[in-house]
């Protein structure tokens, strides 16, 4: 019971986290319906989710205190951070800056929930996230994440498209940038010294699901400074890399 209590506070944490609009209205369904011991009905009706315990007809099985929802990606239980990025936190990220100026700072460009079972800079370890990009565009720009290197260069990760349509912005160190198109099921690795920005070109959220090295860390000062060398824009409705200079 005590476990079970906790879960519910880490639950029913993070307020500024839109679930409501942005997750829980999406296609997907209710979690697994666990069926609840005795126990944890009795201390936390709406603990069915978290279910410690299951009894099935063979056993007792245990279960661990984070479910993933399998049709949106959406993350709940232990150990799970979320932030979002707003169109005023992302000053001079988009081509058009004065576009961006124009528009609701408080609109949602993307939110990311991460599962981080061991602390940031942990070697060895993985970290497994979602993100959320929202449909959107800024002067022709498709609604994009900041993108980042990782601090240590070699460190891959895996991407994979749970709902929406995008794609995934790639660029090495030389500047070279691609993309590959992201539909639901789409695999996509992102080997080390790679740079990478999912981009929103549909008219629905952009889900993504992504597992990295808990040591892989974020360097997102060289995006800053030197920014990604292709831009991914509407160009009479259709999605298209533009490289720097070509505009
Ligand atoms: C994925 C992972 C995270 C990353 C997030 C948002 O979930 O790659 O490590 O933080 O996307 O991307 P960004 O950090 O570039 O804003
Ligand atoms: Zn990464």
């Amino acid at each position: 019971p005590h476990r079970l209590r906790r879960l519910h506070r880490a639950h029913d944490r993070a307020p500024d986290f839109d679930r409501g609009r942005h997750w829980a209205g999406c296609a997907g369904v209710d979690l697994i319906p666990l069926v609840a011991s005795a126990e944890a009905k009795s201390s936390a009706p709406k603990a069915q989710y978290y279910a410690e315990t299951v009894q099935t007809k063979e056993k007792k099985l245990t279960m661990n205190g984070t479910m993933v929802d399998l049709l949106s990606g959406y993350l709940r239980g232990d150990n799970i951070s979320e932030s979002k990025r707003t169109l005023g936190d992302l000053k001079n990220v988009f081509q058009d800056e004065a576009a961006r100026a124009q528009m609701n700072p408080a609109t949602i460009v993307y939110e990311v929930q991460s599962h981080m079972a061991v602390k940031d800079g942990t070697p060895g370890g993985l970290f497994f996230g979602t993100s959320n990009v929202m449909p959107g565009q800024v002067g022709g720009e498709y609604f994009m994440t900041k993108g980042h290197y990782h601090a240590r260069r070699e460190c891959g990760e895996y991407y994979w498209c749970i709902q929406g349509m995008g794609a995934l912005i790639l660029m090495d160190e030389s500047g070279k940038c691609w993309f590959e198109p992201m539909q639901p099921g789409s695999l996509h690795y992102i080997p080390g010294y790679i740079a990478h920005r999912l981009a929103n070109t549909g008219d629905t959220p952009l889900r993504v699901g992504a597992c990295w090295p808990s040591d892989a860390g974020h360097d997102y000062a060289s995006i800053a400074e030197h920014g990604f060398t292709a831009r991914l824009m509407n160009v009479g409705g259709v999605p298209t890399l533009v490289q720097e200079g070509q505009a």
